[in-house]
């Protein structure tokens, strides 16, 4: 593992993406929150739409992959499912899930939370994220804030602060910083096309967006090439969006999370 990524639990970078995709990504936003799917097919989670949405609040869609080319040639890379495979020393990464975000100015927060509370659904349950920003960030604009270190703290005994527009979005990552120690807060200030890595169990959220820009990013979850669903979770009624591609075995279909880099087992 990365010394800097072991010690933070994070990574941040000044260059991702190909500057020449960034017009094209920006398109690719506007469609899908409009809800044109160009493929056809709909993301799996839509929690805005242009009709619809609450203007206020942040957008957000999972799984544009799979509605839009032009998202999908960028979440499925094997470049940096091939990073995060080295920073976590996994053998391989599998794609989990893209989260499309979109804070327009004026948007609203994100709460602090840690990706790996959401993916009790598989096994193991651990997940890692490349975070893309597809405009100039800012603290001011809402960029991406990672408590440093905090994926090395004990798991929070109870979660209270919900994902959209929570009142105060370091509510959870306050409660679970464990004595002794203060929470110290990193934002990812880059420029369009930079961004991050994290490990799961970093705890990382957003301000609301208080700048006249706008603050669009790309997030791909992915966990180990060798996953597998855990029936007896999805048996339990955890995973309900994702756990509808389970056959009935533990496989964990490559249609819907393909392995990017690396070896299934
Ligand atoms: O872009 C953000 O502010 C939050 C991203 C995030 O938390 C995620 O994709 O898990």
């Amino acid at each position: 593992m990365n010394e800097q990524f072991a010690l933070d639990g994070f990574v941040v970078e000044p260059q991702l993406l190909d500057l020449h995709l960034l017009g094209s990504l920006h398109d690719a936003f506007d469609d899908l929150f409009a809800g044109h799917f160009g493929t056809g097919i709909e993301p799996d989670e839509v929690n805005w739409q242009t009709t619809t949405g609450d203007p206020r609040r942040a957008r957000q869609i999972c799984n544009g992959w799979k509605a839009d080319d032009r998202i999908a040639a960028v979440v499925l890379d094997p470049g940096s499912a091939a990073r995060v495979a080295d920073l976590m020393g996994w053998r391989g990464a599998r794609l989990i899930q893209d989260n499309i975000l979109w804070k327009p100015p004026g948007a609203t927060q994100l709460g602090f939370h840690r990706d790996n509370d959401y993916s009790h659904w598989f096994s193991p349950a651990e997940m890692a994220t490349c975070w893309i920003a597809l405009d100039s960030t800012t603290e001011a604009s809402g960029t991406l804030e990672f408590a440093r270190g905090s994926h090395l703290w004990p798991a929070p005994a109870s979660l209270d602060t919900p994902f959209h527009a929570p009142d105060d979005y370091t509510g959870d990552v306050k409660r679970s910083c464990p004595a002794n120690t203060e929470v110290d807060i990193v934002s990812v200030v880059v420029p369009a096309g930079g961004g991050s890595f994290h490990h799961g169990d970093t705890w990382h959220g957003s301000a609301a967006n208080c700048t006249i820009v706008q603050r669009r990013a790309l997030a791909i979850h992915y966990a180990r090439a060798d996953a597998k669903f855990d029936l007896d979770r999805l048996e339990h009624g955890m995973g309900k969006v994702y756990g509808r591609y389970c056959g009935g075995n533990a496989a964990m279909p490559d249609a819907h999370f393909p392995t990017l880099h690396g070896r299934v087992s």
